[in-house]
């Protein structure tokens, strides 16, 4: 090798030398070195992973929580019992309370107020039978003076039947006793509602009080066209000779309206004896009534079954 080649080579490996001295600075000074960029790259990808199972499992998790509350649900709506919301109506005295009382003493585990404490309804008695014949029932007990009528019509929409209470002992208020039911059947709010007519105090008026109310209210009160039902609330004075039509002799629409929709209710009824004191007749009027109700077009309006 002559001196010119040995110099034409130092040269070269001394200006790789310089080359990679800056190529060095600058990988220090700027970018990291590539092997750290790698690493950094890696790094955020599995965070991305990370992040994305993360999800994934909350997705899965939600939907799991959505399918276990749907099927929580629909074995709670399966197996719960039916609820029925009884409504106790009736002029005042004729023993609603007193029946009331007697129910939850025959059918639950509830304390019944002794019948000598039992004072007239002002406000609402309620009882609620957890479980008599399958049912969750709910009895409302409203007070019958003519004064505290008007609140049975908060309670008609939601009832599903309607147990209305007749002294049978007392034979001077059996048309004022008509009068009124027929009044509260023809309201619209009860449409399809069964109604069982209870002659109460049967422990009194034996068969004779029980025949009494049967005459009553078979043959004409619980027809819906009958000249009683001028009034559809259920409210106000009754008297056996209520007027059915306004001062012209003509009805007006709207009355004639209800007293339509009234006649074109097919609800079942009875008249059944009872005694709120011995507690005959009363187990037979619950199981009509949930005869009644089960399987109804009232049930199926009001609790879309
Ligand atoms: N003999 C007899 N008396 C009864 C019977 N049920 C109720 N009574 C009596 O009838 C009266 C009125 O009874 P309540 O239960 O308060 O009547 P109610 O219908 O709730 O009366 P209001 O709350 O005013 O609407 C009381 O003196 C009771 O003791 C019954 O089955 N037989
Ligand atoms: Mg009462």
């Amino acid at each position: 090798m002559n001196s010119h080649t040995a110099s034409h080579i130092k040269k070269k490996i001394i200006a790789r030398e310089k080359n990679f001295k800056k190529s060095r600075e600058k990988e220090n000074t700027s970018t990291p070195p590539q092997h750290t960029t790698f690493l950094i790259r890696t790094n955020a990808r599995k965070d991305q992973r990370k992040n994305e199972r993360e999800r994934e499992r909350k997705k899965k998790e939600d939907q799991r929580r959505a399918m276990f509350s749907l099927i929580h649900g629909l074995c709670e709506w399966t197996f719960s019992k039916p609820e029925m919301r009884i409504l106790i109506v009736g002029l005042d005295s004729s023993g609603k309370t007193s029946m009331l009382e007697k129910m939850k003493e025959m059918f639950s585990d509830l304390q019944p107020i002794p019948k000598e404490h039992i004072k007239p309804t002002v406000g609402l008695n309620v009882a609620k039978i957890e479980n008599f014949l399958g049912v969750q029932w709910t009895f409302w007990d409203l007070g019958g003076l003519e004064r505290l009528r008007p609140i049975w019509l908060k309670y008609y929409r939601e009832s599903h039947g309607i147990f209305f209470l007749v002294d049978s002992t007392d034979e001077t208020r059996i048309d004022e006793a008509r009068v009124v039911c027929n009044r509260m059947l023809a309201n619209t709010d009860l449409l399809n509602a069964p109604v069982l007519i209870v002659a109460n105090k049967i422990d009194e008026s034996g068969l004779e009080g029980l025949t009494m109310v049967k005459t009553a209210f078979e043959s004409s009160a619980l027809n819906s066209n009958s000249n009683d039902t001028n009034r559809a609330d259920g409210t106000g004075t009754a008297t056996a000779s209520a007027p059915t039509t306004t001062k012209n002799g003509i009805l007006d629409s709207k009355k004639k309206k209800k007293k339509e929709d009234a006649s074109a209710t097919p609800i079942a009824k009875r008249v059944m004896g009872a005694s709120a004191f011995t507690g005959v007749g009363i187990k037979e009027a619950v199981e009509w009534m949930c005869n009644a109700v089960n399987g109804s077009e009232r049930q199926r309006e009001l609790d879309f079954v």
